[in-house]
This record gives C-alpha cells, sequence and structure tokens, in this order.
C-alpha cells in the first residue's frame, strides 16, 4: 500500500465531456491510479495527512498520444525535400525509385542497434512535448524478416524510455522493387505471411496499409484486411491522402480502428464513414511538408460527429515532424481545428484511435494515472505557442507508463 499523494492548484483537463476543464483544481494519486480529483478547496478529509504538492496554477492533462508514427527506419531523405521544392512532385520521385523506396533500402542496410539509436532520437522529440504513448508502424522494411525486425526495435523502445508502444504491421506500404508489378505475389509471400509470423511473436497491435495508386489498390487493402479479420486484428489505413480511393469506407466496413489523412475523403462518404465509428486521424505535417492544397473535409466530420485526431504521421519522406505540439497547431491553422478539438485529437480520440480508450486520453476516477503539467494556463496554449519548451513535468504511477 502506497501513501497516497495529492497535487493542489492546478487547472486540470480533465476531457470529459462533462466537466473538460476544471480551473483551482487538485487531485489524489494512490497505488498509480486517480484517486479522487475535484477543487482545490474541498480536498477530502481522508487526504489531511497526506503529502502535498502545489502546482501553483499551472496546466495539468493526460500525456499526449502520438497515434500514427514511422518513428523506426534507416537514414533520411532531405534531398527529395531539396527535389520537391524545385518542383518534382512527390509521386514522381516514388515513381523513380526514391521515396519509400530508398527508406526501404536505408533501413534494409542498417544495423539494429543505428535503427534503435535514430527512433530513440526522435523518441525523445516527442517525449519532451509530453508524449507518453507512441504508434509505430513497420512498412521500411517489406521482407518478413525487415518488417518483424523494424517491430522488434519498435518494441525495445520502452526498455530505454519511460513510453507505452503500440505497434502495427504496415507491410502493404509499398511494392518493393524485387516485387515491381506483381503486388499479388507481395503479399502472397510477403505482407500475409510475415503478418501471420509477427502476430505469433505477439507483435503486432494493429494492421495498416497505404491505399493508394502509387501504393495498393482497395482490393489489395481487401486482402490484407481479411487476414487481420482472420487473426483478430484490428485495422485501420492510410486513406484518400493523394486521391479518393473509397479507402475510408473500407474503414468503416471492416469495423476498423481508423482512416488516416483523409484530405481527398468525399464529403457524401462522411455520414457512412462516421456511422461505423472509426476515428479519423489527421496528419497536417504530411499535408504541409507536400504543400497540398486539398484539406480533409472536416466541417462535414465535425458534424456528423465523427472523433477528430491529430498525430505527427512522423516519416523521413512526406513528414519529418517530430513535434505533436506542432501537429496540433496545424491542425489548427491549416485545417481550422480549435485548440480544445486539437487537444481532443492528441488525448481522447488518440486513445481511441489505439483501442486505448478505457485506460488512456481522460482524467477518470480509478484509470492510470498518466498527467503531463505545462507551464502554461490554458489548454488553447498547447496548439497556440510554436516552439519552446513548455513541459514542467510528467506524473505517471506505478505500473504506467
Ligand atoms: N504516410 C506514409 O506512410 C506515406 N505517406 C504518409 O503520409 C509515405 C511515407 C514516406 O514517404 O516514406
Ligand atoms: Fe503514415
Amino acid at each position: 500500500m502506497h501513501t497516497p499523494r495529492v497535487y493542489t492548484d492546478c487547472t486540470l483537463a480533465t476531457m470529459q465531456a462533462a466537466a473538460p476543464l476544471l480551473e483551482n483544481a487538485a487531485f489524489a494519486i494512490e497505488n498509480g491510479r486517480i484517486s479522487w480529483f475535484g477543487a482545490s478547496a474541498e480536498v477530502p478529509d481522508v487526504y489531511a495527512a497526506c503529502s502535498r504538492e502545489p502546482l501553483e496554477g499551472r496546466l495539468v492533462t493526460p500525456a499526449l498520444i502520438d497515434c500514427h508514427t514511422h518513428l523506426v527506419f534507416g537514414g533520411h531523405r532531405a534531398q527529395e525535400f531539396d527535389q520537391r521544392l524545385r518542383g518534382t512532385s512527390y509521386a514522381a520521385i516514388a515513381r523513380s525509385g526514391g521515396g519509400i523506396a530508398a527508406t526501404v533500402a536505408a533501413t534494409r542496410a542498417a544495423s539494429d542497434d543505428a535503427l534503435l539509436r535514430s527512433a530513440l532520437l526522435r523518441l525523445d522529440a516527442l517525449i519532451a512535448d509530453g508524449v507518453t504513448v507512441v504508434e509505430i508502424k513497420s512498412g521500411y522494411g517489406l521482407t518478413i524478416d525487415d518488417e518483424i525486425r523494424m517491430l522488434r526495435i519498435a518494441r525495445r523502445l520502452p526498455e530505454h524510455r519511460p513510453v507505452r508502444v503500440v505497434t502495427t504491421w504496415l507491410a502493404a506500404h509499398a511494392l518493393p522493387p524485387e516485387y515491381a508489378g506483381r503486388p499479388d505475389d507481395y503479399l502472397d509471400e510477403v505482407a500475409l505471411p510475415g503478418l501471420h509470423i509477427a502476430h505469433r511473436e505477439r507483435l503486432v497491435d494493429a494492421v495498416d496499409g497505404f491505399c493508394e495508386t502509387i501504393a495498393f489498390q482497395p482490393n489489395h487493402i481487401r486482402r490484407v484486411f481479411d487476414a487481420a479479420a482472420g487473426l483478430g486484428l484490428p485495422v485501420k489505413l492510410h486513406a484518400e491522402q493523394l486521391s479518393d480511393q473509397k479507402g475510408a469506407l473500407l474503414v468503416a466496413e471492416y469495423g476498423g480502428l481508423s482512416a488516416d489523412h483523409l484530405e481527398y475523403l468525399d464529403e457524401r462518404d462522411v455520414p457512412r464513414f462516421a456511422a461505423s465509428g472509426a476515428v479519423a486521424v489527421l496528419l497536417p505535417g504530411a499535408f504541409y511538408t507536400l504543400q497540398e492544397r486539398q484539406r480533409p473535409p472536416v466541417e462535414a466530420m465535425r458534424e456528423h460527429g465523427v472523433p477528430l485526431a491529430v498525430a505527427t504521421d512522423c516519416n523521413p519522406g512526406s513528414s519529418p515532424l517530430t513535434s505533436l505540439r506542432t501537429a496540433m497547431n496545424m491542425a489548427c491553422v491549416l485545417y481550422g481545428l480549435t485548440p480544445e478539438e486539437a487537444l481532443m485529437g492528441v488525448t481522447r480520440h488518440a486513445a481511441t484511435a489505439l483501442g486505448l480508450q478505457d485506460t488512456h486520453g481522460r482524467v477518470a476516477g480509478g484509470r492510470p494515472v498518466d498527467l503531463a503539467v505545462w507551464n502554461l494556463e490554458h489548454p488553447r496554449e498547447l496548439s497556440y505557442w510554436q516552439g519552446g519548451q513548455p513541459l514542467y513535468r510528467r506524473i505517471h504511477g506505478r505500473g504506467t507508463p
């Protein structure tokens, strides 16, 4: 039995629908769980003898969740950034053998140690922004062994940092050169048997695909989703990033966790997507980096009650972004989210996108405690400030991250 600890004098963003923001708030932690929260002036008598820490008016939020990243990869693609600024398109670079294929070559060539070290550097940047749960995808190995290697390295990160890692099988990310023109063979020989092996080794929390003209078509994604369903694994999809492939409707049909990107989602498909309950994960870092013009149909999704999450999509090609607060700022400035929606998008809705809604993303009695304390007064400042290091500290209980 651990003595409870009481924190007072904070502004508490609970992310609960009923009382989202409590001013002059306090909370108590017992055995790694939130045992009470409420007004600073009303701390129950049972906590009278406990040690108290005043937070001096600081903002407290649930620790942040980055629900879409490709954090483990070899090398970088700064030269492609240069090429794009000179007018070559992302798709043209991909077709000429650069793009994802370039990172696949660099990832295959990198040692486990090199992959781990570079992922830790990016993870440290996310952590400095208050992130404690990170989703990480495979997808730069594209052989059974290299895809599994990526997920193993992702799963090792919590041995080095106090985070929780959720891993996603994304072998259907791009067609490796050795399978050019033979997507079904690639699925038969790599993506699908590899999924079975990785699942058996308990390395897979969910299954993803890149549904795009330059990647896999809906009929291929169906094969991947059928395999996931056969294993009882949830699905998600890179959908409608560069064109409307009706990927979001596939996610809806399979009862998936989320459809991610959605710039080219047709407004007329929003009601069906909304009815599925899946989360729309907005990735404004990719939109910004690729200088896209078409925005996701945010207003229609809002109207139909689609939960909107926000993530970095940290990857070496379309979104070399390691700041979730910057993604929040971009979601507000580029997509018109409110700062409240952006914070929901990296807490409550991000948790739902990972199937963690019962334990993460909200402040509620009895839940494991995982909180971020900020040198800020109001939640909207999280989306407002650009750069800087407003994180004061993290509070997490035994048994968490
Ligand atoms: N996420 C992805 O997986 C692709 N685009 C995106 O936003 C490609 C990533 C890459 O270019 O490496
Ligand atoms: Fe992505």
